[in-house]
Formats: C-alpha cells, sequence, structure tokens
C-alpha cells in the first residue's frame, strides 16, 4: 500500500490532520488501535477555542457544532464560598470559548471521514514506525492476522500520550520535560441540567472542584482525588455528596442530582517532548505533550498543532518546500509551552496540594481575590482561556 501520509491514531488530533489533508487533496490513510466504539466511548474534554472551532469549520465539520455547541463568554471561580464572574468576552474584546464534547466532535470527524471514503483501518494491531531518517518512510501492521506495509512520505504521530511513535523515536533524539501532580480527577456525566449556564472552578479546603456541561440537559462534573482512590469506591451518592460540600450554600442547594452514565479517574500531569519532529516524522496532539485539564487546553492544543502541521504538508506538497516543516516543531512548541504554563499556573491555584497547609490556602485564596480584582490580572486569564493567537 501506499499514501502521501500515514496518521498513526484516530483521535481528534488523527482524524482532524486527515480531514484537512483530504480536502487539500492530499491522501492520508489513518491507523487507529482501537475500535470506533471505543474511540467514541472516552469522555474527555469539552471547551473549545475560537481557534479550534476556525479550524474544524475549515475542515468542513463546523454545522453540528454551531448549531448544539454552547457558546460562553464567561466562567466563575469559587473560592472562599463564594463566587465570582471572569468577563472573558468583555475582557478579550468579544472572543468566547464553545462548550461541545471531544466526543461529538469525534464522531462528526469520522462521519466526514467516512462520507469521503477516506481509508481508516481500526483495530491496527502492532503498528511500527520505520524509516523516518530517510526519504521513504515505511508504516507495518497487523489486521486480521495478516501483515500489512504502508510506504509513505510522511507519518503523523497523533497516537497519545501511549502511543508508539515517540517512543520509536531514538533514545538522546528527543528530550522530556515533565510534572506529575499529586492527585487526579474523579469525573461523572449524568443526565441532569448544569447547576449554573457558564463553568465554575471551585477552590475549596476539600480540594478542587469543576461544574461542566455537555448541553443544557447534560452535566460533566470533577472533583479533585488523592492518586490511590478506586472509582468503585465512588458511588453516585458519594461523588454528589462530595461536590456539593465543596460548592457555593447557592449552587449546592440547587445543583440537580441523578445516576450516573460515565464515572472514571484521571491523573494529572504536565508533559513535552522536544522537538516534536524527527526527520519525516511529525508528532501532533497528546503524543508530544500533555496538560492538567484544568486550563481546558489539551485538545485545543491537538488543535493548534494540526493546524501548523496540515500547513506546512499543504504548502510541501503545493511547492516541494521543506521550510515549513522545518518550522513545524519550533512554532508549535512556542504555543505549546504558554498553555503548559497556563495550565500548571490554574492547577496550581486551584487544588489542594499535600502540603498546601492553612497558610498556603490563603495564599491561593488572596490569589484568587486579587485575580478578581483587578482587571490586569483578569484579563491575564481570560486571554489565555479563550485561546492565544497563532503565529500565521
Ligand atoms: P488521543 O485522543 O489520546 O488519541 C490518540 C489515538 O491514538 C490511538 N493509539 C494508537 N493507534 C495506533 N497504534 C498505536 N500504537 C496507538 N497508540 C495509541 C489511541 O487509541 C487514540 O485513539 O490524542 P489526541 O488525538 O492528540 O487528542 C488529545 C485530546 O484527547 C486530549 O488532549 C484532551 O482530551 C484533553 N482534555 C481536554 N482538552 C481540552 O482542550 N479541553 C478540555 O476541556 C479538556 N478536558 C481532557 C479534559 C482530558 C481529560 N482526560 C481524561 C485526560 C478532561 C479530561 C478528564
Ligand atoms: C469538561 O467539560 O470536561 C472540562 C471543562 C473544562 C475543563 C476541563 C474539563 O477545564
Amino acid at each position: 500500500m501506499r499514501a502521501q501520509v500515514a496518521i498513526i491514531g484516530a483521535g481528534p488530533s488523527g482524524l482532524l490532520l486527515g480531514q484537512l489533508l483530504h480536502r487539500a487533496g492530499i491522501d492520508a490513510i489513518i491507523l487507529e488501535r482501537k475500535s470506533g466504539e471505543y474511540v467514541l466511548g472516552r469522555i474527555r474534554a469539552g471547551v473549545l477555542e475560537q481557534g479550534a472551532v476556525d479550524l474544524l469549520d475549515e475542515a468542513g465539520v463546523g454545522k453540528r457544532l454551531h448549531a448544539e455547541g454552547l457558546v460562553h463568554g464567561g466562567i466563575e471561580l469559587c473560592f472562599d464560598g463564594k463566587r465570582h464572574r471572569i468577563d472573558m468576552a468583555g475582557l478579550t474584546g468579544g472572543k468566547h470559548v464553545t462548550v461541545y464534547g471531544q466526543t461529538e466532535v469525534t464522531r462528526d470527524l469520522m462521519d466526514a471521514r467516512a462520507a469521503a471514503g477516506a481509508k481508516t483501518v481500526y483495530e491496527a494491531e502492532d503498528v511500527s514506525i520505520h524509516g523516518f531518517d530517510t526519504t521513504s518512510p515505511v508504516v507495518r501492521y497487523r489486521k486480521d492476522g495478516a501483515t500489512h506495509e504502508i510506504a509513505c512520505d510522511f507519518i503523523a504521530g497523533c497516537d497519545g500520550f501511549h502511543g508508539v511513535c515517540r517512543e520509536s523515536l531514538p533514545a538522546g533524539a528527543v528530550k522530556h520535560f515533565e510534572r506529575v501532580y499529586p492527585f487526579g480527577w474523579l469525573g461523572i456525566l449524568a443526565d441532569v441540567p448544569p447547576v449554573s449556564h457558564e463553568l465554575i472552578y471551585v477552590n475549596h479546603p476539600r480540594g478542587f472542584a469543576l461544574c461542566s456541561m455537555r448541553s443544557r440537559t447534560r452535566s460533566r462534573y470533577y472533583v479533585q482525588v488523592p492518586l490511590d482512590e478506586k472509582v468503585e469506591d465512588w458511588s453516585d451518592d458519594r461523588f454528589w455528596d462530595e461536590l456539593k460540600r465543596r460548592l457555593d450554600t447557592q449552587a449546592a442547594a440547587t445543583i440537580v442530582t441523578g445516576p450516573s452514565i460515565e464515572k472514571s479517574i484521571a491523573p494529572l500531569r504536565s508533559f513535552v517532548a522536544e522537538p516534536m519532529r524527527f526527520g519525516r516524522l511529525m508528532l501532533a496532539g497528546d503524543a508530544a505533550h500533555i496538560v492538567p485539564p484544568t486550563g481546558a487546553k489539551g485538545l485545543n492544543l491537538a488543535a493548534s498543532d494540526v493546524r501548523y502541521l496540515s500547513r506546512a504538508l499543504i504548502d510541501h506538497y503545493r511547492t516541494g518546500s521543506m521550510t515549513e516543516i522545518d518550522a513545524y516543531s519550533d512554532k508549535c512548541l512556542r504555543r505549546v509551552w504558554k498553555a503548559v504554563r497556563f495550565s500548571w499556573w490554574m492547577t496550581s491555584m486551584m487544588h489542594r496540594f499535600p502540603d498546601t497547609g492553612e497558610f498556603g490556602q490563603k495564599i491561593q485564596e488572596t490569589e484568587l481575590d486579587y485575580l478578581v480584582g483587578s482587571k490586569a490580572a483578569s484579563t491575564s486569564l481570560a486571554e489565555n482561556y479563550v485561546g492565544l493567537p497563532f503565529e500565521d
């Protein structure tokens, strides 16, 4: 088999790249380790920056997102038992974010790919990549007991944090930067109306909490838990009780509870691999970097990598030049590190760490108080939350 670009991974990065390349007439094949249903079953991100929405429009998959997505111009920060609104739109000259689940983004991209007749191999086993330091890379995989080979010009490593692409780089070719946080997020999804029409990020002595949503009838809530917690130990009742204890009195009194339709624990980590390109292998999305979800940046960063990568590949196939591909890693990393910093800062300010103590709690509350009282500080949060500009 031959393709111009072999994409490893059918998460949002791989599918979005595939769609943008397809529309530019570049032929790409996607290899995914799991089944399509499994990929759609993963409940993850919910908040899209305008840049990600624009890119989905460019990929021709924005219709349902515009019809069903919820446009938010602000968020609320809750600390010391009181809520304070950050007017993101007012502070950024009218910018906003769109609440639309990653599952829906993935579904829209899968549908568009199927309609275009572009090839995705699901349940591809033992994917391995070869010769990416030459001009003729090869990808091998197994499917239904047979071994297959794809000859290609480029490999896009869109295979997430636990993928094979980053792991295939020669030792010494890549440097890792990492921080692992001493807690996780226990999240539930429930078909109940959201407690508020905007997201509430809560700093509480018992730990962080987040009230988010997927629609006007479906809510997504999280509470900070120790890393050794087991999801089986959290009945729905225990979750709702803990969440209510961390909310302000009004939210705790009005929140609608109900049976969960998904419940899981996610660890929190900051991670960056540098560089993001090695020869003809380019990493994108979680394969190259992870951020803790507190800043709602993971999926958005994946989209911004794909924006730069799709433009670089399209430029290469139009002009034969490698200039944009050579610039890919540095361009991505400048934006990546800004989001890594923002996500680390939000995480540090909102969570209870083992050494936070009463002094640390007071400092966090004072930082939050300063933040909501200072236009300069609120603007800094707002411009990062809605998404920093792209370089081109
Ligand atoms: P993904 O989604 O992990 O997809 C990678 C795909 O590659 C496949 N794969 C392989 N395929 C073939 N061969 C192999 N050897 C393979 N190894 C892996 C995998 O099966 C998978 O299908 O990475 P991608 O596409 O880069 O997308 C990244 C996003 O999924 C991620 O950054 C976000 O979900 C992060 N995130 C959030 N991001 C936001 O922008 N806003 C948010 O509000 C937000 N909330 C969140 C989040 C992540 C969370 N968790 C669970 C970590 C909330 C949570 C709780
Ligand atoms: C979500 O809705 O899953 C979500 C929203 C905002 C975040 C993280 C997760 O910061």
